[in-house]
C-alpha cells in the first residue's frame, strides 16, 4: 500500500527530528567546525558559550562571529591551548559587496583580548597561531561574549568626544578595557590651578593624567603637560576650555570597577604668581618677608632681589607645610642667562654675595614630589658679619 501524504509528511518530520537531533549533538561537544577559513564560513557563537577549535594544520584561520546588541565590548578567552600554540586573535566587520570580504578593525594581538564595540552589529574575529608555524590536533576550548557598556561616558576616546566636566563634579569612570583611554574638558573662567583627584580607584588601576588645551577654536588640541599620577594638578594662568585625558599608567590593567574622581578649579591662592621662570621673578627686597605656595606638585617659585651694599644674605623659613620640605637656590645673571651659584640648600641657608648684583633665588619642595595650598613663608634677612669670622 502506498504511503498516505500524510504519513511521507510524518516520516519527513521524524526524518528531520532525528536530523536535528543528531546535530544537537554535534553542537552540544561545541564543535562548530570546519571549514570556517574565511569570514563569509565564519561560525556563529554564542556570547559567553564555551566551544571547542583546534589549529590543526600549519597555517589553519578559523573565523568566528559574535552577534553585538548594543554598544560594549566583545572579549575573547581561550583555555588548554597547546604549548606550542599562541593564539592571536584580529576583528573584522563583513562587507559582503567587497571584494575584499573583511573590513579589519584591529591588529593582531594575543588571546585572550576585549575591544570596545560601538553598534550593535556582528562581530567577527579571525583566530591563528601567531606565526602560522605551529599546529596541533588537540582542542582549544574557547568562548567570545558580549560585556554591556558600564562606562556611561563612552566613547569618549578622543578629545573630539571629550565629555564636559564642571569643577567639583563627582565622576564615576570606567578603564575598561585594557588601554582605555577617557577624554574630558573643562571650562576655566577664573585662572588659578586645576588639580584631578581620585577618591576611590579599583586596586589594579593606577590613573594617569595629562592636560591638553587648543591654541585658538580652530586648532587641533596639543599636550601641555606629561602624564601624572593623581593627584594632578596644574597651573592655569588664561582662561578658556581645558581637556584632559586619563588612563592606566601602563594601558595594561583593565577593571569593570568603577573609578570615583574629580576636577577643580581652584583659584590663585598664592599672590607671587606666576614666577616659574626668570623673567617672571617676583621682586623682593633683602629684609622682606614673602608667601608662596608650593603649589602643584613640581611648583617652582623664583624671587630676584638687588643685593646693593650686602655681602650676605640669610634665607629663613618662618613657616610651612608639614609636608613642605622648602629647598632654595641662588642664581645670577651672566651673558644675559641665568647661571645656578652651587646647588639646592636645605633653608635656613646663607648665601655671599657680591655687592650691586641682581640675584635670583628659586624655592622648590626637596623631592618636587609634594604640595600644598598653605603657604611657605621665607625672609631674606641681611646677615652682619659674624663675630667669628671679624675674630679671624
Ligand atoms: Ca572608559
Ligand atoms: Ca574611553
Ligand atoms: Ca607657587
Ligand atoms: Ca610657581
Amino acid at each position: 500500500m502506498k504511503p498516505t501524504y500524510v504519513q511521507a509528511g510524518l516520516m519527513l518530520l521524524f526524518l528531520i527530528f532525528l536530523n536535528a537531533c543528531s546535530s544537537d549533538k554535534k553542537k552540544s561537544k561545541d564543535d562548530i567546525g570546519e571549514p570556517n577559513n574565511s569570514i563569509l564560513e565564519a561560525g556563529l557563537l554564542e556570547s559567553g558559550k564555551t566551544y571547542t577549535m583546534k589549529i590543526d594544520s600549519v597555517g589553519d584561520v578559523d573565523w568566528y562571529g559574535l552577534a553585538v546588541p548594543e554598544q560594549g565590548y566583545v572579549s575573547v578567552q581561550a583555555k588548554q591551548v597547546p604549548d606550542n600554540i599562541n593564539l592571536n586573535v584580529r576583528f573584522a566587520h563583513k562587507q559582503a559587496w567587497k571584494t575584499e570580504k573583511q573590513q579589519w578593525i584591529t591588529g593582531w594581538s594575543k588571546v585572550p583580548k576585549t575591544i570596545p564595540v560601538r553598534k550593535p552589529d556582528t562581530l567577527y574575529f579571525a583566530v591563528i597561531d601567531d606565526y602560522n608555524n605551529e599546529s596541533s590536533t588537540e582542542d582549544i576550548v574557547f568562548k567570545a561574549a558580549f560585556i554591556p557598556e558600564m562606562d556611561t561616558l563612552e566613547p569618549n576616546d578622543d578629545p573630539k568626544n571629550a565629555v564636559a566636566v564642571s569643577s567639583g563634579q563627582i565622576m564615576e569612570t570606567y578603564f575598561f578595557p585594557k588601554s582605555d583611554i577617557d577624554w574630558f574638558k573643562i571650562n576655566v573662567d577664573d585662572p588659578g590651578y586645576l588639580m584631578i583627584q581620585a577618591k576611590s580607584v579599583p586596586e589594579n588601576i593606577t590613573i594617569n593624567a595629562r592636560y591638553a588645551k587648543k591654541k585658538d577654536q580652530y586648532s587641533k588640541v596639543e599636550n601641555i603637560s606629561g602624564w601624572h599620577k593623581l593627584p594632578a594638578g596644574i597651573q592655569v594662568t588664561d582662561p578658556g576650555v581645558y581637556y584632559f585625558s586619563l588612563i592606566d599608567d601602563y594601558n595594561n590593567q583593565m577593571s569593570k570597577d568603577k573609578a570615583v574622581w574629580k576636577i577643580d578649579n581652584l583659584p590663585e591662592m598664592d599672590t607671587t604668581e606666576p614666577n616659574n621662570t626668570f623673567k617672571e621673578a617676583y621682586p623682593l627686597k633683602i629684609g622682606d618677608t614673602v608667601a608662596s605656595a608650593i603649589f602643584p606638585k613640581k611648583d617652582n617659585d623664583i624671587f630676584k632681589f638687588a643685593s646693593d651694599s650686602i655681602t650676605a644674605v640669610h634665607v629663613v623659613a618662618l613657616e610651612h607645610p608639614d609636608n613642605i620640605k622648602p629647598e632654595v637656590r641662588l642664581y645670577v645673571k651672566e651673558d644675559l642667562k641665568e647661571k645656578s651659584l652651587g646647588g639646592w640648600h636645605k633653608l635656613p641657608h646663607k648665601f655671599d654675595l657680591e655687592t650691586e648684583r641682581q640675584y635670583y633665588v628659586k624655592l622648590h619642595d626637596d623631592y618636587d614630589n609634594e604640595f600644598s595650598t598653605e603657604p611657605v613663608v621665607i625672609q631674606l634677612i641681611p646677615a652682619e658679619q659674624s663675630e667669628e669670622e671679624q675674630n679671624d
